[in-house]
This record gives structure tokens, sequence and C-alpha cells, in this order.
């Protein structure tokens, strides 16, 4: 048997991926306002990224009005939201490439600006973040406090995710991924430090995971489990999360989404902590996905700092299935090609990764246009 490797076909579920070269979820804060709706620039980024049989984790989209926290991303909550997205799995599959949806609720990672009727943000307990926000106008003020959820409220929180994963298929996707990383809802729930509940959702490990098993029960109930994924950052720090021993709490929580037979596993790993927010790259850390890799039976996707050769061993050493590339995504539409041939990539430009237009989002040259512009 021969080692697999970048370029071998994958299956997740039914969908047969020629490459594992996936992108990763990304936000770029460029939606259309008002409304947050995917619009033609979007849908541009989009098909310059997708590759026949490659597969794209499309950006963090809040499932609901009060699960957004910056200005300018997507939702799946509105008809005209459902339309635009259509147009971007649309462009996606016309170049044979599978698109996901990743299914976002930013908990207290938000402002009262982009919450109906200004109200507070929601999240397990009422613990500000440390940090700023970013406000409707693209402002950074302190972090408010959030208000804790009800317990009779989450019932209708889980049941907004499967609304989204609803719309997610109406507007044509391939599968949605849970964002169950980086300091947001389903982590404040997870994690000891934002969750000081005393309800069924609170308090022992089993307690903690409850919601995001839940809210993964409820989404692969609309799409099928295999369809589903699920991102989670174990030894994370981004947005004032971390979990001080984090194998019992992670390795339970992945326990049980595996019985659940989702179609992929999606981890953050360690070295690439701070998620996009800083340049961080711890040395000396261990892999979650080889950590993690013995209790997970389905596909593993692993994310987080990965350069073609260290890409390409993760894969050949079975650490991971398929890795995803954020950064590299940015700065190269044609990254599976470029890996592939072994080509120079373009370098990412990071004062253009979060809001504005065109620049540092759709004007980064694919190979062949570098090569005419020589
Ligand atoms: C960087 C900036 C804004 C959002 C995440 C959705 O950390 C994000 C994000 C990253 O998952």
């Amino acid at each position: 048997m021969t080692l697999p490797s970048l370029f071998s076909p994958l299956s997740i579920g039914s969908h047969e991926l020629s490459h594992r070269v996936v992108m990763a979820p990304l936000t770029r804060m460029r939606a259309g306002r008002p409304g947050n709706v995917p619009h033609a620039l979007n849908v541009e980024y989009y098909r310059q990224r997708a590759s026949k049989g490659g597969l794209i984790i499309a950006e963090g989209t809040q499932i609901s009005p009060s699960g957004q926290g910056m200005p300018a991303t997507p939702g799946i909550h509105s008809p005209e939201q459902i339309a635009g997205w259509r147009d971007v799995t649309d462009a996606v599959h016309a170049e044979g490439g599978l698109i996901f949806l990743q299914l976002w609720h930013v908990g207290r990672i938000s402002h009262s600006s982009h919450q109906p009727a200004g109200a507070l943000p929601v999240a397990p307990s009422a613990i500000a973040a440390a940090g700023n926000a970013f406000t409707a106008s693209f402002e950074r003020v302190p972090f408010e406090t959030p208000r804790a959820l009800e317990t009779a409220e989450i019932p209708a929180l889980v049941e907004s995710y499967a609304t989204a994963a609803r719309n997610a298929e109406a507007a044509g996707f391939d599968g949605v991924e849970i964002h169950g990383a980086n300091g947001y809802l389903l982590e404040e729930f997870l994690q000891s430090r934002t969750n000081q509940r005393t309800d069924a959702y609170g308090g022992s490990i089993e307690n903690r995971a409850r919601l995001v098993v839940e809210v993964a029960s409820a989404v692969a109930g609309v799409w099928g489990p295999e369809r589903v994924g699920i991102r989670l950052s174990p030894f994370g720090i981004a947005n004032d999360s971390g979990e001080a021993d984090p194998m019992p709490l992670y390795s339970h929580v992945i326990r049980e989404l595996a019985k659940l037979r989702l179609g992929y596993l999606h981890l953050i790993e360690p070295r690439a902590s701070g998620a996009g927010q800083a340049e961080v790259d711890h040395k000396d850390v261990p892999s979650a996905a080889e950590l993690f890799r013995p209790i997970w039976p389905n596909v593993l996707i692993a994310a987080g700092n990965f350069r073609a050769d260290t890409a390409e061993a993760a894969v050949a050493e079975g650490k991971a299935d398929a890795i995803a590339f954020g950064r590299l995504f940015i700065a190269n539409p044609d990254l599976p090609e470029r890996l592939r041939r072994g080509a120079p990539l373009n370098p990412y430009n990071r004062a253009t990764f979060y809001g504005g237009g065109v620049e540092g989002y759709i004007d980064y040259p694919a190979l062949d246009a570098a090569k005419a512009a020589e």
C-alpha cells in the first residue's frame, strides 16, 4: 500500500475529494451591508479559490442575528443571505469544487451594536472577555459583560443551529462545519473559565459538553452526520479562552462526537493558537491531531501554520487526513496547484485580512497570471 499524500483522494461521507489541501474558514469582513449578505465580491473570492475535487470551508457565518460579533461578517438567517450564498456555491460547483459552511455563534465575543435591539451579547455566564470588541462601525472598545443564557433559552438556541443548517442546504452547500473553537459560544460552554453555570450545561465535563453535543446532533439531524464537521481548538487561547487541562475535557467531547459519526473533526494545532489574531508560533507543543487521532475514527483535518513539507509529512504519517490552510490560501487562490507543482507562493498582506474591498482579497495572482505578468 502506498502512503497517502496531499494529492491522494479522500472521501468525506459520500463526497470524493481529489486532494487534501482544504481552504480553512477565514473571517474577512467583506459581506455586503446592510444585511451582511454575500455579494459579487465574495462570489469572485470563492470562485478563485475553488479547485476540482477540492474542499472549501466557507468563513464563519452567523446562525442568527445574536450570533454576530464583528462588522460585515455574513449570516445564514435571512432570505437575502441564503440567495447570496447560493451564488457562491454555484460558482464553486461550476469549478468542480465542494464547499461547506461554517456555522458560527460568537457568544460573548460581540458588542451590543450588533445585537437585536442593542441588547447585551449572550454567553454561558456573565463574564466579560478581556480585550476589545469590534463594533458595528469598526471601532474597538472593551468587551461588555454578557448576559448569561437562561436554561429555558437553550432549546431555541439549539434550534437556531438546525435552522441555519437547513438554510445552508437551501443555499446549495455540500455540508456544514460547526464552529466549536477560538473562544466563541460553544467553546465558552466547554471551558470552565467561561462557564460557571450550575444547571445541566455547567459544572462537570459532561455538563459543559452537553450543548456542543446537542448542537451537533441537531445539525446532523438536518444534514446526515457524514456531511457535518466540527472545528475545535483544544489548546487555543484566542479571545481570552483556554482550558488549564484540556485533555480530559476534549477527550470526552471528541468521544461523544465520534458516537454521532460526524464526517470530520477539524483541529487547530496549538502552535497556531492565536488563530490569526497574532503571529504566534509556539515551539515544543504537542500536535492536537496526533493526540486525538486514536479516539477519532473518521476524517481528521488539521490546521495551523502548515507549510508544504509539514503538511505532506502529517498526511503521509497518518497524523491527519487533510490539511486546512488559511493565510496561504488568502494570498494564493490556486494554492493546491502551487503545492502540487512545488511552485513559489505569494506572500500575504496582514493589513488587508479584515474589512475593505478588492485589495488583498481578489487581487492575488494565480500562477498563470503571475507568469503572464513577468
Ligand atoms: C480572526 C478574526 C476574526 C474572526 C476565528 C472566526 O477565530 C474567527 C476569527 C479569526 O475562528
